[in-house]
């Protein structure tokens, strides 16, 4: 099924996370709701709060170099804790729920994540490139916050003023 993806300025993406006790069917089926979602809207990583439901879940789907997406590299990350960040890199980065912008955002290069997968298993992996910075980038989400925070105040102030002139438009 494919869940309605809530947008800025909408303030349940200020909400920090719950972490997941539970991983059964529900959970399963919510997953897959969430790759369905995020592959409809050609997206490469999503929160769960970015469908409404505050849990510690994420989910990335990363290119190959013909930039295609393939379900069987999907990575569904619970419960994550970043270690080892190391470098610093920036990126133009998107977000499904602030449609239309993108701008570069300066993360960690390489870091080393602790997660549960979707069966509450204990996992780590090394992340760099893109999926480095996917993770960073889903992980704010987790806590209550978007990449359009990083932004200097000059910015921002443009972000906010070019983002509600696009909303006046749609209407
Ligand atoms: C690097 C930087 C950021 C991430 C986080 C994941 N971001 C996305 O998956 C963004 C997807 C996205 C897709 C769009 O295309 C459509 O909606 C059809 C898009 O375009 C518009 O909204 C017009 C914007 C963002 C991972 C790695
Ligand atoms: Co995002």
């Amino acid at each position: 099924m494919i869940l309605p993806i809530i947008t800025y300025p909408n303030k349940q993406l200020k909400t920090r996370s719950k972490e997941v006790v539970t991983f059964d069917a529900l959970l399963h089926r919510f997953l897959d709701d969430m790759f369905e979602t995020m592959m409809s809207s050609n997206g490469i990583g999503l929160a769960a709060i970015q469908v409404a439901n505050p849990i510690r879940a994420l989910i990335l789907c990363i290119p190959d170099e013909e930039g295609n997406q393939h379900k069987e590299n999907i990575l569904e990350v619970i419960n994550p804790v970043m270690h080892q960040q190391k470098g610093n890199v920036l990126y133009q980065e998107g977000c499904l729920s602030v449609p239309g912008f993108y701008e570069d955002v300066e993360r960690y290069e390489t870091l080393t994540l602790h997660y549960q997968n979707r069966h509450g298993e204990a996992c780590t992996l090394e992340a760099n490139e893109l999926l480095a910075i996917a993770i960073q980038h889903e992980i704010d989400h987790l806590e209550g916050k978007l990449f359009i925070e990083k932004l200097t105040y000059n910015r921002r102030k443009k972000f906010e003023k070019e983002y509600k002139k696009a909303l006046k438009e749609k209407k």
